[in-house]
């Protein structure tokens, strides 16, 4: 049953920065050319199931303030079916293709583990019809393990096998449904894999299972022919005190010490970038330099506060520094851009979904059209490159190239005598920046 939940939005057109229609784009003009591709095929905007469709403004000190009206409904398939016909109606009216769910996002968990497989199974096949009427994509599923009780202590990470085998169980389902939902990558965020107090943790042994596992899992999705990616999400706190893929150097090293590397890309979310105290463009450009740039959770953080605030993209300067890294490393691989972002629990307009992802949206457009005219326009390329020019030829291209040894860079150095200052020209770069758009 189709029923008209935003039937006082229309489908979101661009209309360019003159406009002052809060319901319509700004900057993301989907099929603008930047350095050779469309807006589109750059991001892969994604709506997140969890947040846009599932979220009722429930927080720990206060009851819900915005039950969505597809979820109204008490009977929990007609619920699920209902949440269904919203995303639909959402993504097409925002002109987004993909969408981004964990398993129990679709549909009420049951009492069992196989009541649970049941009834995923179930909104599948109707989500499945609904794809094929619409054309739209899943651009990655996900597992949730770690909202059940079941999980207090870790999943796949549980120091009890019996609740990490229930976590592998529902995990196989998930990517069983989303292979079915032809999702295009699948992710790994480890809600639970990390401790509270080291006293009671084997880590040694919790991060075997977990390699193990991973192993496990890319030899399962060949045997099922995926040809997507696998993604891991870092985040380096919350819920536990100290989560195992803390940031995106912690999970290179992990994969790359569990010879997982060839399988595994990363999922950089800019909110769980700066718990790291790092920032997102850094997350982005240490996922690069190893080859696993692999998709994006928009959003951002609250200066103020230390937890995962999930607020939508607006922050322009941050946006433009990641999409400068984006574009030098060639985009991402097999991702896009996710949403995992909510609206704020005292907003509670159905019209505010839409200003939100709209308002993300023209964020990203903005800081990549800002990146390429940085690139493309103004001295900051070559100013990078001359940064580096020593390395380019003579002596510092032999080094570069390890030709030379302890000794010969000895020799060279002991004679240099009187090194002047060369600038690093932090705030002429900054000035470029901010005269970028
Ligand atoms: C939580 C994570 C989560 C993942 C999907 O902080 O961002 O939403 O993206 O499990
Ligand atoms: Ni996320
Ligand atoms: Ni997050």
């Amino acid at each position: 049953m189709n029923q008209d939940y935003f039937k006082n939005i229309d489908k979101i057109k661009f209309e360019g920065k003159d406009s002052d229609n809060p319901l319509a784009y700004k900057y993301y003009d989907a099929s603008k050319i930047v350095m050779g591709k469309t807006l589109k095929d750059h991001f892969k905007f994604a709506m997140a199931y969890w947040h846009s469709m599932n979220d009722n403004g429930a927080d720990p000190f206060g009851r819900l303030t915005n039950l969505y009206p597809w979820n109204k409904e008490t009977d929990f398939m007609q619920q699920a079916k209902n949440r269904a016909d919203a995303a639909f109606e959402f993504l097409q009216k925002m002109g987004f293709d993909y969408f981004c769910f964990h398993d129990i996002d679709l549909i009420q968990e049951g009492a069992s583990l196989l009541e649970t497989e049941k009834r995923v199974g179930q909104i599948a096949e109707y989500i499945k019809g609904k794809q094929k009427e619409t054309g739209m994509k899943v651009l990655w599923g996900t597992a949730n393990c770690f909202s059940n009780p079941v999980y207090m202590n870790g999943a796949i990470t549980n120091p009890d096998f019996r609740v990490a085998s229930r976590a592998a169980a529902q995990i196989k389902i998930a990517f069983d449904t989303s292979m079915e939902l032809g999702a295009e990558n699948y992710v790994f965020w480890g809600g639970r894999e990390g401790y509270l107090s080291l006293l009671n943790t084997d880590m040694k042994r919790e991060l075997d299972h977990l390699a193990t596992f991973f192993n496990k899992m890319v030899e399962y999705g060949q045997k099922q022919g995926f040809n997507g990616n696998f993604f891991i999400e870092p985040k380096p706190a919350e819920p536990t005190k100290h989560q195992y893929d803390f940031d995106a150097a912690t999970v290179v090293g992990f994969l790359n010490q569990n010879g997982l590397q060839d399988h595994f890309k990363l999922n950089i979310e800019v909110n769980h970038a700066t718990l790291a105290s790092h920032t997102f463009e850094h997350e982005l450009q240490v996922s690069a330099n190893a080859g696993m740039l692999g998709s994006i959770d928009a959003n951002r953080g609250d200066n103020q506060n230390g937890w995962d605030t999930d607020q939508f993209s607006i922050n322009l300067y941050e946006t433009i520094e990641a999409m400068l890294v984006f574009l030098k490393s060639g985009g991402l691989q097999g991702g896009g851009i996710n949403f995992d972002a909510k609206v704020r629990r005292n907003s509670t307009d159905l019209e505010d979904l839409f200003i939100a992802h709209i308002q993300g949206a023209d964020t990203f457009a903005r800081g990549l059209i800002s990146a390429e005219y940085i690139l493309t326009k103004t001295p900051y390329a070559k100013m990078l490159k001359e940064r580096y020019e020593s390395y380019d030829s003579g002596q510092g291209n032999s080094f570069e190239n390890a030709k030379l040894s302890i000794e010969d860079l000895y020799k060279i150095g002991i004679n240099q005598s009187e090194i002047s200052h060369t600038s690093g020209k932090q705030e002429l770069y900054e000035s470029i920046l901010a005269n970028s758009f």
